[in-house]
């Protein structure tokens, strides 16, 4: 398919949403590692602007695209209401589809999957913490998120891929990707192969606590790394919490986990030179911090003691998902140059190494706030 072609393509596709004014520009967007993302600039007859998020889904990854839809659609219109409640503005703090001409959520067209939100003007969306008020910020926003959702009925939402965070399975499927070997790549990174298999003990730890009911079951992100949410450009603040596929039942150990492993690293997920790599005790306490406080005191003593699990946990799970993408032919998440998911694979294992290393100060940086997040 030509460039032209693929224009023409999205052109048509975007006419076909009931966005304002006349279309003016249409460019790729974002460094998300799943949807194919595009910015929507339209002109309006008074001359100013108005700009659009079009995203091409990924189906192959999300197989129930109408499912996932009705998770999008229940999620945002339950949080309008929560802000407008608290007197916010539900056009900037919560995502807003925009309906296809037949007033559907999203389209259908020659088999792909498209839908189109309000574009966030005047905040950003960071790759890495630039300064460490983003980050605690972010933290605030997550948490606050969290306490929106947790009195929404999590057995009404659909369960947009399955086992997602369920690390003993994704080391099962790891296991099977290694055995399998399809592209022959498995016995040159044989150490990250052995790193992997020898914690296995540890993967069933959160799947344990969740299944025996030690800790509770409730409405999370799981995606919840900082490029997941829009900073307010004028107050610094946690904005809006985007990217909402993966909203489904699950544990408060997923959303604080994740935001550890991609934000309090020293380095980028991709870094190729590891030195560069490690956990930064200090963006681990303000962001420990920020989600206890945004979370308002609804999490348990069971979950929070689990903090620093949940952390290693998402980090060494994601590791292992690079791991088995890179073993399987880069597959799944989009890859931008050769090696780029091994790359991805060592700097978590790197950050899992550094997290074990630095054990007992992050318990106490724990217990440090759990105190408080409990007396509330
Ligand atoms: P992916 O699942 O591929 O990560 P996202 O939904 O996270 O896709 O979108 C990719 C990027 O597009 C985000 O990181 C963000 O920068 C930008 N983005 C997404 N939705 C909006 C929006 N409504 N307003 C402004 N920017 C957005
Ligand atoms: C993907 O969609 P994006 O880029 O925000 C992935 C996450 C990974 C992350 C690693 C649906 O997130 O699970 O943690 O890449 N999303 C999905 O950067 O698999
Ligand atoms: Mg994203």
């Amino acid at each position: 398919m030509g460039v032209i072609d693929t224009e023409d393509i999205l052109k048509r596709v975007a006419s076909q949403f009931q966005a304002e004014g006349s279309m003016e520009e249409l460019v790729p967007y974002g460094s998300g590692h799943i949807n194919d993302t595009f910015r929507l600039t339209c002109r309006l007859s008074d001359g100013g602007c108005k700009r659009y998020i079009l995203q091409k889904m990924n189906t192959s990854i999300f197989k129930n695209t109408a499912e996932l839809m009705e998770n999008v659609e229940k999620v945002t219109s339950f949080l309008r209401k929560k802000i407008i409640e608290a007197g916010g503005n539900p056009e900037r703090e919560t995502l807003n589809l925009v309906p296809a001409a037949d007033g559907r959520t999203y389209l259908e067209s020659e088999g792909e999957f498209w839908r189109m939100y309000i574009f966030i003007e005047n905040a950003t969306s960071f790759d890495e913490v630039k300064k460490p008020e983003d980050f605690y910020n972010s933290a605030v926003s997550f948490g606050n998120f969290q306490r929106l959702l947790a009195d929404y009925p999590a057995e009404t939402l659909h369960e947009t891929i399955m086992n997602f965070h369920n690390t003993a399975d994704r080391f099962a499927n790891f296991k099977k990707a290694v055995k399998e070997d399809v592209c022959g790549r498995a016995k040159a990174v044989q150490d990250e192969i052995d790193f992997v298999l020898a914690r296995e003990k540890d993967t069933h730890v959160i799947c344990d606590a969740l299944a025996e009911k030690r800790i509770p079951l409730r409405v999370t992100h799981n995606d919840t790394k900082l490029n997941n949410i829009m900073i307010d450009d004028q107050t610094g603040k946690g904005l809006c919490v985007i990217d909402l596929d993966t909203v489904m039942p699950g544990s408060s150990l997923y959303d604080y986990g994740d935001s550890i492993r991609f934000g309090a690293s020293t380095g980028a997920e991709d870094e190729p030179n590891l030195e560069l790599i490690s956990l930064d005790l200090g963006l681990f306490d303000i962001y420990t911090k920020g989600y206890l406080e945004g979370c308002g005191g609804s999490l348990t003593k069971e979950e929070i003691e689990l903090f620093p699990m949940g952390a290693k946990l998402m980090t060494f799970e994601c590791g292992m998902r690079f791991l088995a993408d890179y073993l399987q032919g880069d597959v799944y998440f989009k890859i931008h140059r050769e090696g780029h998911n091994l790359d991805r694979a060592r700097t978590q294992f790197k950050l899992v190494s550094d997290m074990e290393s630095k054990w007992e100060e992050m318990t106490e940086i724990v217990r440090k706030y759990s105190g408080q997040a409990l007396e509330k």
